[in-house]
């Protein structure tokens, strides 16, 4: 089953929206497979935006991810990367539709709540990243109720 990297970055810490952000996934009917609170170093944060090494607002992005404790979660179920994409929805709070979590909760680009990855292998390396020691073994009793 497709796995997807979430992380709800420090303004989402400090705003109190890890149990609405996590509600969302949850009642989706999406599973938790890891969870943890955490700061990053600049090191690990430089690393996890590594793409973006070039880009003029990169050094901004990184301070702003180690300004605090994030969430980090892995989340599994069918086409979880991309449906977990349109649950956060666009990049650009302005631009995020009502009803995204992005959209409800968030105004500027740089403080825009969550991040999720955005392909099933960008998935794979950043659930390798930040669980190196792996994810939970479990399987949800639900799943017939939600998968037919
Ligand atoms: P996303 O987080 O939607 O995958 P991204 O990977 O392109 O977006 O960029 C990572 C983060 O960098 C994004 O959540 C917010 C920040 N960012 C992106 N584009 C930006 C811009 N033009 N100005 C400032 N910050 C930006
Ligand atoms: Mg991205």
């Amino acid at each position: 089953m497709e796995q997807t990297f979430i992380m709800i970055k420090p303004d989402g810490v400090q705003r109190g929206l890890v149990g609405e952000i996590i509600g969302r996934f949850e009642k989706k009917g999406f599973t938790l497979k890891g969870l943890k609170l955490l700061t990053v170093d600049q090191a690990f944060a430089e690393k996890h935006y590594a793409d973006l090494s070039a880009k003029p607002f990169f050094n901004g992005l990184v301070e702003y991810i180690i300004s605090g404790p994030v969430v980090a979660m892995v989340w599994e179920g069918k086409n979880v990367v991309t449906t977990g994409r349109k649950i956060i929805g666009a990049t650009n709070p302005a631009e995020s539709a009502p009803g995204t979590i992005r959209g409800d909760f968030a105004i500027d680009i740089g403080r825009n709540v969550i991040h999720g990855s955005d392909a099933v292998e960008s998935a794979r390396k950043e659930i390798g990243l930040w669980f190196p020691e792996g994810v939970a073994n479990w399987s949800s009793s639900l799943h017939p109720w939600i998968y037919e």
